[in-house]
Formats: structure tokens, sequence, C-alpha cells
């Protein structure tokens, strides 16, 4: 009686960041973000409801999952069977598709893929608002990976208004190098980072404050096509994001030396004339923002800095798509 459905979800990298919840279950963050669809990045996941399984079942790139990484999947298939009011069980298959084994896989990506697969896989036919919620209950961020191009999440105040919407296309040559610093380091999650940053750090709040303005700068910015502006927008939202770890009790720090030698790389570019900036999440990867037509002269640049294997590109991607006449 279920049919399974397969969707792909491009991975997202944010402008402007989100960091901190204002309500944990169901993910209403303290601030209003921006982010950048990206084409070479994404996951790909199928959903098949079964009523004679006893138990769901989850794997990620070919390995059975359990524990956490079971329990987080669990919690968008149970929304999911609420809303379709169904109780059978599911059978999940999540592929990431990501150049190299860069430590890139994304939470935004694959909790955007399980939830669109999910939902269609149980009979539910949402709209990109709803899904975009949805998608929000199993990671903040996948609520930004329905849409390609630009993507703000309004951070409204309950599970109803708070949701992604398109900016913009982005279809006018942008694109982002990551350079890929060790990624062996043992990291602090993002979903604890940034708890711990909400609950012990005196700069959450001026964060919170100065951040939604951040995002109509950002938005003015892109409706000119101002791409010096965005950079450095760009660039102080991320900064500003890792000033209030620094703040935090224990303060904690996603930069390694590596990182910030590469920040400073980018800058040192833009003195040479180069247009570019740079953005970091929670871990030690940096990513330079660019525009296309200086992608083979940056690159050679980053190459020969960083060495080639360090160095990805990726242009701009398209919204979810359902690609379940692919399954064999
Ligand atoms: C972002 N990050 O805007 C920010 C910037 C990391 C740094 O969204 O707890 O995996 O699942 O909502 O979405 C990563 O956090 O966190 C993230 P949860 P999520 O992209």
């Amino acid at each position: 009686m279920f049919k399974k459905r397969k969707v792909r979800a491009h991975t997202n990298i944010a402008l402007i960041k989100y960091w901190g919840k204002a309500d944990e279950e169901y993910i209403i963050p303290l601030n209003s973000s921006l982010s950048l669809t990206l084409s070479d990045l994404y996951a790909e996941t199928s959903v098949i409801f079964d009523n004679d399984l006893d138990q769901d079942i989850f794997y990620l790139d070919g390995e059975k999952q359990e524990g956490s990484s079971l329990e987080k999947v669990q919690h968008v298939l149970d929304l999911v069977r609420q809303q379709a009011r169904i109780e059978a069980k599911a059978y999940v298959d999540s592929q990431n598709f990501v150049p190299t084994a860069a430590g890139l896989a994304s939470s935004a990506s694959g909790m955007a893929a399980l939830a669109a697969s999910a939902s269609l896989a149980a009979g539910l036919d949402l709209d990109k608002k709803d899904l975009s919620r949805l998608a929000r209950r199993g990671s903040g961020s996948a609520s930004r990976s329905i849409y390609g191009g630009l993507v703000q999440w309004k951070k409204g105040s309950n599970d109803a208004d708070s949701y992604a919407l398109p900016i913009d296309p982005a279809d006018w040559g942008l694109g982002m190098y990551f350079i890929l610093i060790n990624k062996e380091q043992k990291k602090v999650s993002s979903r604890s980072g940034m708890k711990q940053t909400v609950e012990t750090s005196p700069y959450i709040e001026q964060w919170a404050k100065t951040t939604d303005k951040d995002v109509e700068k950002m938005k003015e910015a892109i409706a000119q096509r101002d791409f010096t502006q965005i950079g450095l927008l760009m660039e102080r939202s991320a900064s500003k994001m890792h000033a209030t770890t620094l703040g935090a009790i224990e303060p904690f720090t996603y930069l390694l030396p590596e990182s910030l030698h590469a920040i400073q790389f980018v800058q040192a570019l833009r003195e040479k004339g180069f247009d570019c900036y740079f953005t970091m999440d929670a871990g030690p990867n940096v990513k330079v923002l660019i525009k296309e037509e200086q992608k083979e002269a940056i690159g050679q640049l980053l190459q020969e800095e960083f060495g080639p294997d360090k160095i990805l590109y990726s242009g701009v991607g398209p919204d979810i798509q359902d690609v379940t006449s692919e399954l064999d």
C-alpha cells in the first residue's frame, strides 16, 4: 500500500548565520538567517513505510545507524506519521554526495531530503512552506535547503511562522570555494555549541539583536547585486558568531590555527584585487564566496597555498527535487 519515494536536497551555507534557539523543542531560532544553496554538495534519501516492519531502520552511506543518529531521523518520521495518521515503521536509506571524504556531510541537506521523502512516502502532499517547517524540526538549517539560490529563514515565533523563503535565484555568477582544514579535530556539535553559547555567553543578546538587522542589510545588498557589500556582511556575521563562543563558559572556538591562516589569506587576496570573502560554520573549514568570473584565478592561488586536494568548489544549487523516477 505504501510506495517508496526518493528526494535530493542540496546543502546550504549561511551568509548570515543561525546561532541559538529560542525554543529547543520546535527549533525556533533566536534570529533570522540567510543562506546560499550549493550545487555540488547534496544528499539523496529514499523512504518506504511498511506495516510489516517492527522498528524504523536507517542506513546512512551504506551503514546501519543506531543511537542519536537514528533518533534524529525517528523524530522527523514520528512527526510525519502523526500528520499522515499512520503507524507503519519506515526503511530509510540516505546517501551523502560530497566530492571527497571531507567531513562536509551536512544535516541541512540530510534532514531536508528526509522530511520531503518521508512526507511523500506517507502520502502527504506538503507545499514548500510546510516542508520547510517540517525540515526545521529535524535541523534548523535544513529549513533553508528546501529552496535553491539565496534563501531566508524567517525566525518567526512559533511552529507555524518559522520557515524559509526564496530570496533570489542567485543566477548571476556566485560561487564558493571550500578550504578543507584538518577534520580530525574533535568538535563541539553545532547543537550543543549553540546551546552552551545561549546559556552562558553574555554576547548572545547583542548577537541576536544585530543579526536580524544584518539579514535586512544583506537582502538590500542582494537586491542591488552589490557583491562587495554581500561579502563584507557575510564576513562580519561569521566573525560575530565565532566571537560569541569565546564568551561562553567554558569558552570554546571552532577556529584552528589553519583556519585563521586561511582567513588571513583570503583577506590578503582582496588586497591584491580579488573579490573574495570568507565564512566559517561549526567546524574548522573556511568557505570563500567568489564571483564565478574569478573562479580560475582564485582557485589556482588557493590550490598553490593549501594543496589541490584541500580545495573544493561549488556553484549555486537548485530547489529540493523528487527523484523517485531514478529508483531502480
Ligand atoms: C547556519 N549552523 O546558519 C549555522 C552557522 C552552524 C553555524 O545551522 O541544532 O545543524 O539541528 O538546529 O542546523 C548548524 O546547525 O543545528 C547551523 P540544529 P544545525 O548554518
